[in-house]
């Protein structure tokens, strides 16, 4: 054994040991227990970023963990690869995206490796490669034929210059985030998933996710959005066109139908339209408000804006002529695009009806009485009893919308509907690096889905994106093709689909990821399914996870799994931060640091009180902890970590900064801290080891110091278990075993038995160690004498027996105060312990003149005395 701790050659000896023995690939073995442990897949970007070595690292404890536990553990790894910062590399760079992306996946993979990740890699999935994308193609064809799938049109921003549809994050304050032309809104055909046909099973399975995060589910179940409510039509008679019909609004307030003052409807909606003939002003606002952002967020804080039209429709239940206005904070695409403005009760129309002038009418009593709405300053939004609403008068939301119901089923002017947030997913992109969708067109056939045989449809991989649009819509060689129902000319489809399709589905494709037969094969996927543990970042929190579920139930519909949910349990690890560092400039804006070329100086507690540039010595400002990003200059490189101390020293200093769910904060101290402790225990087993290993411990003839040392070894064990297995507290975990080492450094080492004692210890140090540092721990078993490698070594057991204390000791306060220890039998009871408190020595000198008012006993920990 080395006298230095040298990771390089202990890890390159440890990866070839596994990648020799092939240890991470597995096959499914009917009777033992599975384990199917995934971290989400990354997108190759480049390089590997600290945000996922923590991602990846967290997922490799818990597989090594449970591979110690005995089961059969599933851990794959692949890569997301389609997407855009593909192309924009690419015309940056000038080379096609499939050589960038290929060329990433090759430096990322060889990153991961030197993790030491136990992965079975002969399952690698890359998603732009045919042999995985042909399989959610031909999904596609049989959904699109049961209609799961249809086509109609949809709005998308378009970028007039580089003409081509934008994604919302592209749009910066109206422009596009490359041209800086003025973005419009286009309606194009587009593909949808029919989700919301799933939105009931999505949000009341998420109930039987009991390992997931509540916050995850409650932001699932926000995002679906389902709401009880009722449908009311307002009936309207346009006496110049000689028009009538019925405005239909929903609402999720029907108590307040009494105090609605007018009704708002979207700009796109056809009463808009109609009231715009003749009306340049109206026309010109319509216009306006159709030209704005299509995201949701830039609709709720824009500010309410209105015009009134001639228009007038009548109260569904008084008759009553109320005013109708477009207004731009009522969407088309929600309900159905329009509203009953009730301003007494809702904080947006009573905003407006502030601003334009319109009546405010309180229909429900105030917790505090109120019943004069014109008067508030905002909107009263809480249920409660109807006033001011003639026969409805009295009744309770719950009475008054079955009242209310009732009297507008009677006049066939409304009914309760429930109703969803969700909308279809569109999953159009007019983009080249994507899974191309599997659809021809044909004059006569109309849209005709490419038959099974002739998939999958290539993507041809050579080509160098311009900016302008997609290219595969330039190549004839990809659209033109012939009609597979009539054989005459036809058109393929240009469209790919977004990146989100193929990260639906990847979780089940590991499960037989060479398979030919079909998409996945039913066999595998189920043995291996559903995911025991997923691990990824908060961010996928709703989008993600909501299209893998769907995805999932889709592909249980089509009879290829049988579980419900894809993922048993979910752990969404917290972000790593670091410390930033700015200097502001002229124009006001700031230039920042990489903590790298700072030097810091710190108080007692560690905090950063002041920070000068290396180059030129000079002050910079301290901007707090942030998130690692680009744009605030705190990355730090993994890369350079695991150069410098090894991929062991960075694993553990992840795991030992914070528990998984929080923010881990990046520290050069920290590393250097988590290596010098590696270093410590190499230190230890290497005397150990040199003096050649001792006989076997007889535990029956321990010493009391010999048990002490034992018992702290498998109390380690024991609260080590519970922190990895029942917690995920790798943290606390890692401080069992820092707590064993000092005992063990302290211990004797005179005779055999001492030493065997020793040798119990630092294996105990390997196993407990050997999910977060495998690399040194696959060393230390070796060198302490073990055939067996320690990847095939079993979590150790806590002997309950080396726990048993003969005797105890327990703290001794007065008034709160620590004043002294006492010894006492392990089994002494209540009454002898406060016994030996109070004829213990230091308890007689601090009472003296006192009286004893009461005797607190802690077992196992304290005794506190009362006196006055
Ligand atoms: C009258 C009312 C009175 C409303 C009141 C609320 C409070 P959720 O819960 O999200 O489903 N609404 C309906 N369609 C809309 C649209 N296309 N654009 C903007 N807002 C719309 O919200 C339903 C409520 O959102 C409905 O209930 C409606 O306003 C509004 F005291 O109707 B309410
Ligand atoms: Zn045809």
């Amino acid at each position: 054994m080395h006298e230095q701790y040298q990771p390089r050659e202990i890890e390159a000896a440890a990866q070839s040991h596994w990648d020799a023995q092939n240890s991470f690939a597995v096959s499914e073995q009917p009777g033992k227990d599975t384990f199917y442990c995934l971290s989400m897949f990354p997108y190759p970007s480049g390089k590997l970023h600290m945000g996922h070595v923590r991602n990846y690292t967290i997922g490799d404890v818990i597989a090594r963990y449970q591979r110690m536990q005995g089961k059969n553990v599933l851990q794959p790894m692949g890569w997301d690869a389609f997407g855009m910062p593909a192309e924009n590399a690419a015309m940056k760079n000038n080379v096609a995206p499939a050589k960038w992306t290929y060329e990433n996946i090759a430096y990322m993979k060889s990153q991961l490796k030197s993790l030491g990740l136990a992965i079975d890699w002969s399952r690698e999935v890359t998603t732009c490669k045919p042999d995985y994308y042909r399989w959610e193609q031909w999904l596609f064809t049989r959904l699109f034929e049961k209609g799961v799938i249809y086509r109609k049109n949809g709005t998308v921003n378009w970028d007039p210059v580089d003409q081509t549809v934008l994604a919302n994050e592209q749009v910066i304050d109206g422009r596009g985030w490359r041209s800086g032309a003025v973005i419009e809104k286009r309606e194009i055909p587009m593909y949808y998933f029919k989700i919301t046909a799933y939105a009931d099973e999505l949000l009341s399975s998420l109930d039987e996710l009991d390992g997931w995060p509540e916050q995850v589910k409650t932001m699932q179940r926000n995002w679906i959005g389902k709401s009880r409510g009722m449908e009311v039509q307002f009936p309207y008679n346009v006496d110049s066109i000689g028009e009538a019909g019925a405005l239909k609004v929903f609402t999720t307030r029907p108590d307040t139908l009494m105090g609605a003052t007018y009704v708002a409807v979207a700009a796109e909606h056809p009463l808009a339209t109609l009231a715009a003939n003749e009306n340049p002003e109206l026309q010109a606002f319509i216009a306006e408000c159709k030209a704005g952002s299509v995201a949701e967020a830039d609709m709720a804080t824009q500010e309410k804006k209105g015009l009134p039209t001639s228009l007038f429709v009548e109260h569904p239940l008084t008759g009553e002529k109320l005013p109708v206005w477009v207004a731009n904070y009522v969407l088309m695409h929600y309900g159905d695009g329009a509203v009953m403005a009730v301003p007494a009760h809702d904080e947006r129309d009573f905003a407006f009806a502030r601003k334009y002038h319109l009546p405010v009418k309180a229909v429900v009593r105030t917790s505090a009485g109120d019943e004069v709405g014109s008067e508030w300053q905002d909107a009263y939004g809480e249920h409660g009893q109807l006033i001011n609403s003639g026969e409805f008068d009295g009744l309770d939301f719950e009475g008054a919308f079955d009242a209310i119901e009732a009297a507008l089923i009677r006049k066939e002017l409304g009914k309760s509907r429930t109703q969803f947030r969700l909308r279809d997913w569109g999953i159009s992109r007019q983009r080249y690096w994507g899974c191309p969708i599997p659809i021809i067109h044909c004059d006569s056939c109309g849209d005709v889905p490419v038959p099974e045989d002739q998939l999958p449809v290539v993507l041809p991989e050579d080509v160098v994106p311009d900016g302008a649009g997609s290219p595969l819509a330039r190549m004839p060689e990809f659209y033109k093709c012939s009609c597979p129902k009539c054989g005459a000319p036809a058109k393929r489809e240009t469209d790919t689909m977004d990146t989100f399709v193929e990260s639906s589905w990847y979780f089940a494709r590991y499960a037989s990821p060479h398979y030919t037969g079909g998409m996945v094969d039913p066999v595998a996927a189920n043995h291996w399914l559903p995911v025991d543990q997923y691990i990824g970042g908060i961010e996928h929190a709703i989008l993600h996870l909501l299209y893998a579920r769907f995805f999932h139930k889709l592909m249980r519909d089509e009879g290829l799994l049988t579980s419900n949910e894809p993922f048993k349990n979910l752990l969404t690890q917290g972000m790593v931060v670091a410390e930033t560092y700015y200097r502001v400039l002229e124009n006001g804006g700031k230039d920042w640091f990489n903590p790298a070329d700072v030097e810091v100086e710190r108080d007692a507690k560690g905090k950063v009180i002041a920070a000068k540039l290396k180059s030129d010595g000079l002050p910079v400002e301290i901007g707090g902890t942030e998130k690692m990003s680009k744009s605030k200059n705190n990355g730090v490189d993994p890369q350079d970590m695991i150069d410098a101390y090894g991929a062991d020293t960075c694993r553990l200093f992840m795991m030992f900064a914070s528990p998984p769910d929080m923010s881990c904060e990046w520290s050069d101290a920290g590393v250097e801290g988590a290596n010098r402790f590696l270093r410590r225990v190499w230190r230890l087993a290497q005397g150990h080891v040199s003096q050649g290993l001792p006989g076997v411990l007889d535990i029956a003839k321990l010493d009391d110091a010999g048990k002490d040392i034992r018992r702290a070894i498998h109390l380690a064990i024991k609260q080590a278990s519970q922190d990895v297995g029942q917690h995920h507290k790798f943290n606390t975990a890692i401080a069992q075993v820092m707590t064993l080492m000092n005992v063990l450094e302290k211990a004797p080492q005179d005779t055999d038995q001492q030493r065997a004692l020793i040798q119990e210890g630092l294996e105990t140090v390997a196993l407990l160690l050997a999910p977060i540092t495998p690399h040194i721990c696959h060393e230390l078993w070796q060198e302490l004498g073990h055939e067996e490698a320690i990847i095939d070594a079993s979590w150790p057991v806590v002997d309950e027996s080396a726990l048993v204390q003969d005797s105890l000791t327990l703290v001794i306060q007065v008034n709160g105060k620590l004043r002294g220890q006492i010894e006492v039998p392990a089994d002494a009871s209540r009454e002898a312990v406060e016994a030996a408190a109070r004829s213990n020595e230091n308890v007689q000198r601090f009472t003296e003149g006192l009286t004893i008012r009461k005797v607190i006993v802690v077992p196992g920990k304290l005794v506190n005395i009362v006196a006055s």
